[in-house]
């Protein structure tokens, strides 16, 4: 990366500028539309354990954690028991039901249903998820399922995984038994989950399984691929189980981006960084089937400078681009922070998704930090997410799959949750009164403390804390939960006596 000395002169006092853009806002008193999804997620390697019990397949994530002294994970550790939902899901439901929740958002491990990933299924499996939506239904509760969370069979990843073509009738095949077994209670299916962190993470940084450290190449096979399944699935629920009378979406995360200063450079690099990182998908699935013109461009551009034979971005034939094109009956989006982007210059030579996207990115040093390196608090771009959606993709409805901050320590008083909570949620509650923008539900992330991929259990999101120490996995409500208890019940925010943040015991 080429850092200019006008960058390095410019940017501290730009981001100098820039600052007090996240001061808080007063907060709108006001209620959320009716029928609004109140919710809480999870993902089924990350709190569920029982990686090898009652016939369930090995995953991606458990030969990635298994693999000790690479430093995959922090520490070493595993989700091989992580919160143990797999054991502990009456008291889960239990706990959703006193948090009020609408709708409960869980994954499939799709190795405790097809354990090879395709052909034989495991029916102590299909009992557990069975036996996990009759529970919240018994108590009230919708599910809101997501089909892939990262975990792919370890069976299909030795036939190529994300990067074999085939994977799309694999995916297919897993999509009709969830129906089939689950689509007469389930209403509300998201395909894949966040592919542009599948693809980049697992194939360009090789940070996440499969570890594979390919930039600029395999990722993009591996999102292509993923559209491509992505849109099997979709196609199959119209074709084969409509009168199921659901819905399917996917579920992908964007970060707000603001340009670094208004040189046209900078605004047109937030476009850019837009059309790379949620248009990669939301463009073929939401618009016409193709990937935006500016990556086709740029990725092709790039390659033939650097002697590729032929664009390192693969190319739907006619016949998939048709089947790909409107498939999603809503945009799920995971949402947790701002990005300051500039336009950057790369070396010709870089071969790399940054590269090609050509932006830098950084963060107002002045946002508060979380437990993540890679996000700060800023609740002013959630509401301007949504109109960017909504400019880019029109009315389509839009739930937030995912939103929610980290600590390291796991405190019961979790006051700087609340505050994130708070004030993000406030700030979709004016994207929707002020801006009238179309967003149907909110979930948080996450229901309970959990294992976080990399950062294993050093980062945790929970509403509910989780004692990793102790072999039962005991669960506490944290003070975030009380909060979102009392919003959840408002619909939002009520100026009296029972303003959550006024009034709450902790
Ligand atoms: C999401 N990023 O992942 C996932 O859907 C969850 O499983 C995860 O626990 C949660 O967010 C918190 O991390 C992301 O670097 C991981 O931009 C990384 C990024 C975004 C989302």
């Amino acid at each position: 990366m080429i850092v200019s000395f006008k960058k390095l002169v410019f940017l501290p006092l730009c981001l100098a500028l820039v600052r007090g853009q996240s001061i808080e806002e007063d907060i709108l008193y006001e209620t959320f539309p009716e029928n609004f999804h109140w919710g809480a997620a999870t993902s089924a390697y990350q709190v569920e354990g029982a990686w090898d019990v009652d016939g369930k397949g090995v995953s991606i994530w458990d030969t990635y954690t298994h693999d000790v002294g690479h430093g995959h994970v922090f520490q070493d550790q595993n989700g091989d028991i992580a919160s143990d939902s797999y054991h502990k899901y009456k008291e889960d439901v239990q706990l959703a039901k006193d948090m009020g929740l609408t709708n409960y958002r869980f994954s499939i491990a799709w190795t405790r249903i097809l354990p090879q990933g395709i052909g034989e299924k495991n029916q102590a499996g299909i009992d557990y998820y069975n036996n996990l939506i009759d529970e919240l239904l018994a108590n009230g509760i919708k599910p809101t399922v997501t089909l892939y969370h990262w975990d792919l069979p370890q069976a299909l990843e030795d036939l190529g995984g994300w990067l074999s073509p085939e994977i799309a009738d694999w995916f297919e095949e897993y999509a009709r038994v969830c129906y089939q077994e689950f689509g007469d209670r389930v209403k509300f299916w998201i395909t894949l989950n966040e592919p542009q962190v599948s693809a980049i993470n697992g194939y360009e940084q090789g940070i996440n399984a499969p570890g594979i450290l390919d930039p600029g190449i395999s990722p993009y096979i591996a999102g292509h691929h993923q559209i491509r399944a992505h849109a099997r699935a979709y196609r199959l629920y119209y074709d084969e189980f409509a009168d199921q009378k659901g819905q399917v979406g996917i579920t992908l995360n964007i970060h707000h981006a603001q340009h670094l200063t208004e040189s046209p450079e900078d605004v047109e690099a937030v476009e850019r960084w837009n059309d790379f990182f949620m248009g990669w998908f939301a463009h073929p699935i939401l618009v016409n089937g193709n990937y935006p013109q500016v990556m086709i461009d740029r990725i092709a551009l790039r390659s033939s400078e650097q002697g590729f034979l032929q664009s390192r971005l693969p190319q739907f034939t006619s016949e998939e681009m048709e089947m790909i094109a409107n498939t999603a009956d809503f945009i799920g989006i995971n949402y947790y922070t701002t990005e300051i982007i500039f336009n950057q210059i790369y070396n010709a030579s870089d071969v790399s998704y940054n590269a090609d996207i050509g932006v830098g990115t950084t963060k107002d040093p002045t946002w508060y930090t979380t437990g993540s390196k890679w996000f700060r608090v800023e609740p002013t771009g959630i509401r301007n997410m949504m109109n960017t959606i909504r400019r880019k993709y029109g009315d389509y409805p839009i739930y937030i799959t995912e939103n929610g901050m980290s600590d390291h320590l796991g405190n019961l008083d979790d006051l700087t949750r609340i505050y994130y909570y708070k004030h993000y949620i406030n700030q979709l509650l004016k994207a929707i009164r002020w801006d009238g923008v179309n967003v149907r539900g909110y979930y948080a992330w996450c229901f309970l403390d959990n294992f976080e991929w990399g950062a294993g259990h050093s980062q945790r999101f929970g509403l509910h804390y989780v004692d990793f120490n102790d072999t039962e996995r005991p669960r506490t409500p944290k003070a975030s939960s009380k909060y979102l208890t009392q919003l959840y019940h408002q619909n939002g925010f009520v100026q009296n006596d029972e303003d959550p943040c006024l009034n709450m015991e902790i």
